[in-house]
């Protein structure tokens, strides 16, 4: 299977750090939906990141609709927990960095894309604080329930978390001051360690298969 998109996307990310927790072995194509949108278009003409390619040449998007294939093929391995209290704990964690991914990367095309003189203040001071009140709530989770962070106990809460965080804090880090965030600086600085999320940094560069 083939993973298109960059890693500077959360999305693509978590994605490529979930399929190597999984074990599950894959090909990665750095594309970017902005520079290489034409090359990107002609595997999925809708143009979202990430996209996987199947082995059976089917084409998926989103990155939670990713996993759920990917969490399919590996059964009984997952990253999500079957038992309900502990599922509801995680998917309210992975829901919060979702959210936080979604929020920032609204600022960052805000910021980006538009004209300046076209920027709606009201509209980025709202979504700032749907950002802030994401990681207000991952911060209240980590305290309240620490993540495990060794490669089997890791599971998708702690990997959308991680990659929640960096993203934040190296697209929009005077949005999101780390000084108000420890617990997350100190999850984050562990995780970044993994070999899974070293193999796959924030950026530009391209997974290869150890
Ligand atoms: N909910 C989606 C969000 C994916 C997303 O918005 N990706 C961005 C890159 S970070 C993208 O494809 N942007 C191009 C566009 O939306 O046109 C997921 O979880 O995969």
């Amino acid at each position: 299977m083939k993973l298109i998109g960059m890693l500077d996307s959360p999305y693509v990310r978590r994605v490529a750090i979930s399929l190597q927790l999984l074990d599950l072995p894959f090909e990665h194509q750095s594309l970017s939906v902005f520079r290489t949108f034409d090359e990107f278009s002609r595997i999925n003409p809708v143009v979202k990141a990430p996209t996987l390619v199947c082995d059976d040449g089917t084409v998926l998007m989103d990155s939670t609709l990713i996993l759920q294939y990917a969490e399919a093929l590996t059964h009984p391995r997952s990253l999500i927990p079957r038992e309900p209290a502990a599922l509801a704990h995680t998917l309210r964690t992975v829901g919060l960095a979702l959210a936080a991914c979604e929020k920032s990367v609204q600022i960052v095309y805000e910021r980006g894309l538009r004209p300046a003189e076209k920027q709606h203040q009201p509209w980025v001071a709202r979504v700032t604080g749907q950002l802030l009140a994401a990681c207000d709530g991952l911060e209240a989770q980590l305290a309240s329930h620490p993540l495990l962070l060794t490669r089997t106990a890791l599971d998708q809460a702690g990997v959308s978390t991680a990659v929640a965080w960096a993203f934040i804090q190296n697209m929009l880090p005077e949005v999101v001051p780390a000084s108000r965030y420890p617990n997350l600086v100190a999850f984050s600085q562990a995780a970044e360690a993994l070999p899974e999320f070293r193999a796959a940094p924030h950026g530009d560069s391209t997974y290869r298969a150890a």
